[in-house]
């Protein structure tokens, strides 16, 4: 009997094959089970399906139990960092996933669609940058474990729609519930309640194609620079400080400076080393915080390196062509570093 698998069973097998942790093989082998049709010509698979869960959550509890223990819904960071994608019901933050990665995730106008946290690598440049999508964070269906994998990322996308007349409510509601997960977004003024964590965030405008969008990013720019206790909105390229930005996850419109914004929220750079007289690998740059120095690098590429280290040349921007600088000296992204020891 033919099993006649669903475009859903389809691609939660596709995720299951491109997943790499525990946590995201048993998300998909769980999508897979409840989406494989229930009949006699399935069974085999079915016990088969049900074999491998239990093997694998047998794994990680196990795991757990030596290690922390982590949220059922822990998504293991991979790439040049996470960002959680965070907004109200149909925002389309399951469409941005789908158009930034490779991930096939359910986009559909009803809400609550996303019942798991689905990773995806998106591409930029020469890195990947991990994106999260997530159901809503609403306080009708309190889920801990939402607010808890936002708190692990490394930025927030929040996403909202353009062409929702009531934006500006969802958007203030968002960040209340946010709020009630102890975290704050963009910038902080002032100190940090105890328990709360603040995440660089970019405020993304999605559905920019629909009629009104032009007049609503202006609202939203007000209180998005309201929140951050700015005259003006921050441009996506400060993302690190908050930036704002309309794109259309349908049409494609700034999906290419979304992925650079993105990148920027991640407050990371991307450094080259060279032998003297050679070039550098473009294809494998370190990634290191913002803020990182030649000796830090160095300290990346071999400790023996980094004990042995007199100087660096290093190339980048336009200030620097091969000049000799210090150990102390901080990296930009793009720089190339010729480690002498
Ligand atoms: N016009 C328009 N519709 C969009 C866009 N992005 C998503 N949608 C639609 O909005 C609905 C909700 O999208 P979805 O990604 O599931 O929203 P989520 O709940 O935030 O994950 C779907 O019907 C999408 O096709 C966009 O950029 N423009
Ligand atoms: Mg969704």
């Amino acid at each position: 009997m033919p099993a006649n698998l669903t475009p859903e069973y389809l691609a939660a097998e596709e995720r299951f094959k491109q997943a790499r942790s525990p946590e995201e093989k048993i998300a998909a082998l769980e999508a897979m089970l409840s989406a494989i049709p229930k009949h006699k010509g399935t069974e085999k698979m079915q016990a088969d399906l049900k074999r491998r869960l239990k093997k694998l959550r047998g794994e990680k509890g196990k795991k757990g139990a030596t290690r922390h223990a982590a949220p059922i819904h822990y998504v293991e960071r991979e790439g040049a960092g996470q960002v959680a994608l965070v907004g109200p019901p149909n925002s389309g933050k399951s469409a941005l996933l789908a158009a930034l990665t490779r991930a096939t995730p359910t986009i559909a106008d009803y809400p609550f669609s996303t019942r798991s946290p689905l990773p995806g690598m998106m591409p930029f440049e020469n890195i990947q940058v991990q994106l999260v999508d997530l159901p809503p964070l609403d306080p009708l269906f309190p889920e801990a474990w939402v607010p808890q994998t936002i708190r692990n990322a490394d930025g927030v996308a929040l996403v909202v729609d353009l062409g929702d007349a009531a934006v500006l409510d969802h958007l203030t509601q968002t960040l209340e519930q946010l709020d009630q997960g102890k975290i704050r977004v963009g910038q902080v003024q002032g100190e940090l309640p105890r328990g709360f964590v603040r995440k660089p965030a970019l405020l993304v405008g999605n559905k920019c194609d629909r009629p009104g969008a032009r007049d609503n990013l202006e609202v939203l720019a007000e209180l998005w620079g309201e929140r951050l206790r700015l005259a003006r909105p921050v441009p996506p390229q400060n993302a690190q400080a908050g930036g704002l930005l309309p794109v259309s996850a349908q049409t494609g419109e700034n999906l290419e400076e979304l992925r650079r914004a993105l990148f920027e929220l991640l407050g990371v750079v991307r450094v080259y080393t060279k032998s003297p007289g050679k070039k550098p690998d473009r294809q494998a740059p370190y990634v290191l915080p913002r803020g990182a120095t030649v000796r830090d690098i160095a300290a990346r590429v071999h400790k023996d390196v980094a004990a042995g280290l007199k100087f660096a040349r290093l190339w980048g921007g336009t200030r620097f062509d091969g000049q000799r600088v210090e150990r102390d000296h901080v990296l930009e992204d793009q720089d190339i570093v010729e480690l002498h020891t």
